[in-house]
C-alpha cells in the first residue's frame, strides 16, 4: 500500500448528531442533493482505487461452457454473435472485464454463420487456438487462425463464418463499456449471411497494407483506426524471438532483462491500432519475473503459450495457455514465467493519453518505485 492511502485523515468537520441534522439530510435526500463531506474518500482518493477487481477466468472453464453454448443456443439475428463476456465481480453484475473493456469468448460452430451488423465500439478478435473461421470486414474475408490478432474498428461492417466442419473459439475485445458510459453508440445490421463465403489465404487489406515500411502512395493520409486487418502470429513470433536473440548477442533491446514485447500499431500514424484500445504481446524468458508495474487505466491479459504465476496486487495465481486475467487501474502485476511464457494483452491506455491523464509506475529491483 502506497504511505499516501494509509495518511491518517482527521475528520475536522464531522458535525453533532442532532434531530435537526437528521432533518437537513433528509431534506438533502428529498432534494436529490448529496453532500460532498459524506462522499469525497471515494470521490476523490489519493489514487485509484478501481471497483473492478483482479480476477482470473479460466480457458478449462471457459472453453467447455461455449461449446455447450455452441449445442443449446443458436447464432443469428437479434441476438448476434454466440459471445460469453468476462463478467468483473467488482462492477455489479455488467458483462464488463473492467470499467471500459468487454472481453468475451466467441464460438462458431461448423458452417455456421454470424450475421454482419456495425457499431461505433471498436472490436479486435485474438486468436489462442484453432482455425477455420473468416471474418468479414467491409466485404474483404480475412481468415483467423492462431496467434493472430484482427481489427474490427468501429462503423465497419463485419460479420463470421466458419468454412470447416470443426468449431471455433476466439476472444473478443471491444470498448462496449466505455462507450456505453458515454452514450455514443450506434449500430446498423447488415446482410443476414456474411456478404461473401470466400475464404482467401490473404485479404485484400492486407495485400495493401502488410509490407513493413511501406505504404500505398494511394492512402497517405493518417487514419485513425489501423488499416491492417489482421497482425499474423507469424511476424508476432518473430519479432519476439529476434528481441530475445538479439539481447543473447548482447544488445540492449528488450523493456528489461528476458522480457521482449510488442505494441500493435497503426502503420499510418505509428500510434495504437485504435482509438481506445492498445494491443501489446509479451514474452518472458523462463525463471524470468518481470518488474512489478502499475498504471492508470484497465487491461485484460491473455496467455497465449506457456505457464507461469501471476502476481497482481496481493493475490498470486497460477496460469496456462488460455487462462485470461484482469488487471484494473493502478494495481500492480508481476509475472513470473516457469517456461516460457508468451502474454496478449490490451488495455484503454489510448483515452487516458490523449486525455493527459496517464501515469505508469515500475518497482525497481531495489524495491523502490520509478
Ligand atoms: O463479433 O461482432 O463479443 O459485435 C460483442 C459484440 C463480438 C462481434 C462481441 C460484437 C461482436
Ligand atoms: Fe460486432
Amino acid at each position: 500500500m502506497s504511505e499516501l492511502i494509509d495518511q491518517p485523515i482527521t475528520a475536522h468537520n464531522e458535525p453533532e448528531d442532532t434531530p435537526e441534522l437528521r432533518a437537513l439530510y433528509d431534506a438533502f435526500d428529498a432534494e436529490h442533493l448529496i453532500p460532498l463531506w459524506k462522499e469525497i474518500g471515494d470521490l476523490m482518493p489519493m489514487a485509484p482505487s478501481s471497483s473492478a477487481q483482479p480476477h482470473l477466468w479460466r480457458w478449462s472453464t471457459l472453453h467447455p461452457l461455449a461449446a455447450k453454448s455452441g449445442d443449446l443456443v443458436p447464432v443469428g439475428r437479434g441476438g448476434e454473435r454466440r459471445a460469453i463476456a468476462l463478467a468483473n465481480p467488482g462492477l455489479s453484475g455488467r458483462p464488463y472485464a473492467t470499467p471500459t473493456l468487454w472481453a468475451a469468448i466467441q464460438y462458431l460452430g461448423p458452417r455456421e454463420t454470424a450475421p454482419e451488423h456495425r457499431h461505433t465500439q471498436n472490436a479486435f478478435r485474438f486468436v489462442v487456438e484453432g482455425e477455420g473461421v473468416w471474418t468479414v470486414v467491409n466485404g474483404d474475408p480475412v481468415a483467423m487462425r492462431r496467434g493472430d490478432f484482427l481489427l474490427t474498428p468501429g462503423w465497419n461492417f463485419h460479420g463470421h463464418h466458419n468454412d470447416t466442419d470443426a468449431p471455433m473459439a476466439w476472444i473478443d475485445g471491444l470498448d462496449i463499456p466505455f462507450v456505453h458510459y458515454t452514450d455514443t453508440a450506434f449500430f446498423e445490421f447488415g446482410p443476414d449471411e456474411v456478404s461473401t463465403r470466400e475464404t482467401p489465404e490473404r485479404s485484400r487489406a492486407e495485400r495493401l497494407w502488410c509490407y513493413p515500411g511501406l505504404r500505398p502512395l494511394s492512402a497517405l493520409e493518417p487514419q485513425h483506426n489501423s488499416p491492417i486487418p489482421a497482425y499474423r502470429w507469424e511476424y508476432t513470433d518473430r519479432a519476439l524471438s529476434e528481441q530475445l536473440a538479439l539481447e543473447d548477442e548482447g544488445f540492449a533491446v528488450t523493456v528489461e532483462p528476458g522480457h521482449a514485447a510488442v505494441r500493435y500499431t497503426n502503420p499510418t500514424t505509428g500510434a495504437d491500432v485504435m482509438s481506445t484500445i492498445r494491443a501489446e504481446f509479451h514474452r518472458v524468458r523462463a525463471g524470468h519475473q518481470t518488474a512489478g508495474r502499475r498504471e492508470v487505466g484497465s487491461a485484460v491479459f491473455q496467455v497465449f503459450n506457456g505457464e507461469g504465476t501471476v502476481v497482481l496486487g496481493d493475490v498470486e495465481h497460477r496460469v496456462g495457455t488460455g487462462d485470461l486475467f484482469v488487471v484494473p487501474s493502478w494495481v500492480t502485476l508481476s509475472v513470473q514465467a516457469e517456461t516460457e511464457l508468451d502474454l496478449f494483452r490490451f488495455s484503454d491506455t489510448p483515452i487516458f493519453e490523449r486525455l493527459h491523464q496517464d501515469r505508469v509506475e515500475v518497482d525497481r529491483t531495489d524495491g523502490s518505485r520509478s
